[in-house]
């Protein structure tokens, strides 16, 4: 036991993301959406990245979001089982199609707003602070077909649309509201971040910063509009964070590792001081937008920053600017961000390398940067579980995990004097990864009875990290 604690009022929690985890894709008036069409298995990342163009649900392949865990269905159980763990926040996202089945409906579709009305008040039975992300990788398919995603400024309407009824519905439930998850990500997973789809020749940098400049827009003007509809409510950015690292001291390595952290700031830097940096102007004109920001463009960014800064922290990151080290020690398989292997880490069971420290480093250079409060939004560990005989999950590998985050995390906070307002573990409950489609790699602190081949009765289950995690938030902390 230490005497060192977490900040009364920390807000302690779990994370979800609607496609990851309701099903129930085609019930109740809901829409297609981005999500609901990328596959699992070998084409997955190809869609996911915008280099295959796959808008139907087609025979031969498997759609993991289409039930999920069907979460809408077992809603309140698993609120219920939320609330036994101590939850202080439950961050969901709420699916965009659920609202507007069409992305820019006139008329909003009842059943989805009732859902997630009655999703709220279970929540709030509880004490639990629902923290919402408005967007978490899903963009309306019929605006993909209409527009080709948010390469179209016409896309920053129809969000407002959606915006402004959620903002209305729900504005004495939700106090907290995050505009997109991981913006950074249409860097690199231009179809699930942004719903856009290459041509064979186009300029992919142009595109995605042009895409980047919409939402980006979007983001500042829902901002304001939240502040408006919902004065007190606290309306942050999310970004996937993780510092770089240079391989060696060699300067070309520090320069390298600064321009990747830049690709994650070039986002958060306008939402959180309202102005893109003279570098980021610099990179939009190499790909051939010297003008997009118009004075009025530059106005509404300026306005609509935002009060906190959420992040995903799953691991650091490694580079180098030499080809031949990189070649000889880049990262095997499909990984998001193409970096190194750092040595002096170990992996997880898909090889995303284990660095605590790394979280307070992490959330020393954003508070650094902005001096806004922080709020790590997801952090956890995916890793194949084991049912044992008689119905059990030892899972001490991810309250290790968690377990060596949260003290980092602690450190940031009683070391370093940083504000964070929360933590939400990620997956709290097992569901469908984002980047393989798996079940198998599962986060939760609650096991769900599902298996790849989309078998299972869908039990939920208490694992060992259900009762330590209570334990930890029953003593703020203390107990780690
Ligand atoms: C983040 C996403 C989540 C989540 C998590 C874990 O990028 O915001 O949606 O899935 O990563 O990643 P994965 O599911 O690929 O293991």
């Amino acid at each position: 036991m230490t005497e060192k604690k977490f900040p009364s009022g920390f807000l302690w929690g779990g994370a979800t993301a609607a496609n990851q985890c309701e099903g129930a894709y085609d019930i109740d008036g809901r829409g297609l959406s981005s999500v609901d069409v990328i596959p699992s298995g070998q084409y997955r990342m190809k869609v996911a990245r915008g280099e295959l163009k796959m808008l139907e649900c087609q025979t031969g392949y498997e759609y993991p979001s289409h039930e999920a865990i069907d979460m809408y269905h077992h809603c309140k159980e698993d609120i219920a089982l939320f609330a036994e763990m101590g939850f202080k926040c439950y961050r969901l996202s709420i699916a965009w199609t659920r609202i507007l089945p069409n992305g820019d409906d006139d008329i909003p579709n009842k059943a989805g707003i009732e859902f997630y009305r009655s999703l709220f008040q279970e929540c709030r039975k509880y004490n639990i602070e629902p923290l919402v992300t408005i967007d978490h990788f899903d963009t309306p398919i019929a605006l993909i077909k209409k527009y080709g995603g948010w390469r179209n400024r016409k896309m920053i309407d129809a969000y407002l649309k959606y915006c402004r009824v959620i903002f209305s519905e729900y504005k004495s439930l939700v106090k907290y509201w995050i505009t997109f998850n991981e913006i950074n990500m249409l860097l690199h997973m231009s179809f699930m971040g942004a719903g856009i789809v290459f041509d064979e020749d186009e300029p992919r940098e142009r595109i995605k910063y042009m895409a980047a400049h919409h939402e980006l827009l979007a983001s500042a003007l829902a901002v304001k509009l939240a502040h408006e509809i919902m004065p007190g409510c606290k309306i942050g950015c999310m970004l996937a964070a993780g510092n770089f690292y240079p391989y060696t001291c060699n300067p070309n390595d520090i320069f390298d590792s600064l321009e990747k952290d830049r690709d994650n700031y070039f986002f958060t830097d306008v939402q959180a001081r309202g102005a893109y940096p003279v570098w980021a102007m610099k990179r939009m004109k190499r790909a051939g937008l010297d003008d997009i920001c118009t004075d009025e463009d530059a106005k509404i960014l300026a306005d609509g920053t935002v009060d906190y800064i959420a992040f995903s922290y799953y691991s650091s990151r490694c580079t180098t600017a030499d080809p031949e080290i990189f070649a000889k020690h880049a990262k095997p398989g499909n990984a998001v961000f193409r970096s190194v292997i750092n040595p002096y880490l170990k992996n997880t069971e898909w090889g995303w390398q284990i660095d605590p420290l790394g979280l307070r480093i992490t959330a020393n250079t954003l508070f650094d940067r902005y001096s806004k409060p922080l709020f790590v939004v997801e952090n956890g560990l995916g890793a194949v579980d084991t049912l044992t005989e008689d119905g059990k999950i030892h899972d001490t590998y991810r309250i290790e995990y968690l377990r060596q985050h949260l003290l980092a995390l602690r450190d940031a906070i009683t070391e370093d004097g940083i504000p964070v307002m929360g933590f939400t573990a990620w997956g709290c409950i097992d569901l469908v990864s984002a980047s393989s489609g798996e079940m198998k790699k599962r986060y939760g602190m609650i096991y769900v009875d599902k298996d790849d081949n989309g078998k299972g009765t869908l039990k939920r289950i208490r694992k060992d990290s259900f009762y330590w995690y209570r334990e930890v938030i029953a003593s703020e902390g203390a107990s780690l």
